[in-house]
């Protein structure tokens, strides 16, 4: 089974075209010298190093690399084409991305998925979750304008969930929609707010996010069994992120499992207005430039006291400061 239509849905509102101008799934013939190429534009469906499935609007896989060393794209990524052989190409260049999913130690960035509008964070109370990890990514989020939930998985482990799940319940104050769930027995939480979304889900290993896509997409073996053949490997798929369509407007892309979540490339300010419940408070303190970690008369600070910023975030948010500040001048 083959869906299209969500194609181009991140994309399209990057760069301003409209479904009906014969945009997606386009083929152009363009004169290279005496060489006539055959442009074709593409979803990577799979990203795997330098290996990329790409899929065009007939469904056909082919197996891509990069024209450039030092291009970099991710699944969920709308690419033009060019052909090199039967089922391969070259990818030539990236349609302007809605959004891109990524995280950066001190020497690097690595890009999770591209053109989503919902990150799915997996959490388990078996083996113990890393609040931390899943503080991380909702900033990322939150950077990049996308809507984050938090799936609460296992919960047929009863006694442990139920300490996760207070655990959990200051991110439901903070507006993030919370859906427990056992994947194992039933997934129907999480289909409706899958819904014309293209997602990805995000998490440390074990917490059970294939297990989830799994249970969303009966077809999931074979269409990894397809990308794997595509990439002439079946090797090739099991570390890597993989775009499973759902119906025709909605996509969920499969990632790695999460060790770390480096932050390097925000600045300060990105930082702070990541932490949405800070935004009352901003603005409010007696320097300009207050950083809102140590400073007198900071508002942010005085809400901490108050309990109107749960410390557990405020805490988060200093050390994070603390690590950008001595961020390498690369980055700055
Ligand atoms: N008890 C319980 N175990 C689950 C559930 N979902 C997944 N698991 C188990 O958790 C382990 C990790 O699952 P997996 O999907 O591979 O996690 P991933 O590393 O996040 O992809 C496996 O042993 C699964 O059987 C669930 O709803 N309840
Ligand atoms: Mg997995
Ligand atoms: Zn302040």
């Amino acid at each position: 089974m083959h869906y299209h239509a969500d194609w181009m849905r991140g994309a399209e509102s990057a760069s301003g075209r409209d479904e009906n101008d014969g945009y997606a799934g386009r083929s152009n013939s363009v004169n290279q010298g005496n060489r006539k190429a055959l442009l074709e534009d593409g979803l990577i469906v799979a990203a795997h190093g330098r290996h990329y499935a790409v899929e065009l609007s007939n469904a056909e896989l082919l197996h891509c690399y990069p024209r450039g060393r030092r291009n970099v794209y991710a699944c969920g990524d709308v690419v033009e084409i060019e052909r090199s052989g039967d089922r391969q190409g070259t990818i030539n260049s990236v349609h302007p991305r809605s959004s891109l999913l990524y995280r950066s130690d001190r020497h690097r960035q690595k890009i999770i998925a591209a053109n989503v509008t919902l990150a799915v964070f997996v959490v388990a109370a078996r083996p113990a979750f890393n609040e931390d990890l899943l503080m991380r990514c909702l900033i990322a989020c939150e950077q990049q304008k996308i809507t984050a939930v938090i799936v609460l998985n296992k919960t047929d482990l009863v006694e442990e969930s139920a300490r996760a799940a207070t655990q959990l319940a200051l991110y439901g104050e903070l507006g993030y929609t919370l859906v427990p769930l056992s994947a194992k027995k039933d997934i129907s939480p999480l289909e409706y707010v899958l819904r014309n979304h293209r997602s990805v889900v995000v998490g440390q290993s074990g917490m059970g996010k294939s297990t989830i896509v799994n249970a969303l997409i009966p077809q999931a073996g074979a269409r990894t069994a397809e990308i794997s053949q595509a990439l002439d490997s079946g090797k090739h798929t099991t570390t890597s992120a993989q775009l499973y369509h759902l119906d025709a407007e909605s996509s969920i892309i499969d990632s790695p499992g999460l060790q770390t979540f480096g932050l390097m490339h925000l600045s300060q300010s990105e930082l702070v207005e990541s932490f949405r419940e800070f935004k009352p408070f901003v603005g409010h303190c007696r320097f300009d430039d207050c950083r809102h970690t140590v400073e007198p008369g900071c508002a942010v600070i005085a809400a901490v006291g108050r309990d109107e910023i749960d410390p557990r975030r405020w805490n988060a948010y200093t050390s994070l400061a603390a690590d950008l500040e001595t961020k390498p001048p690369a980055w700055a």
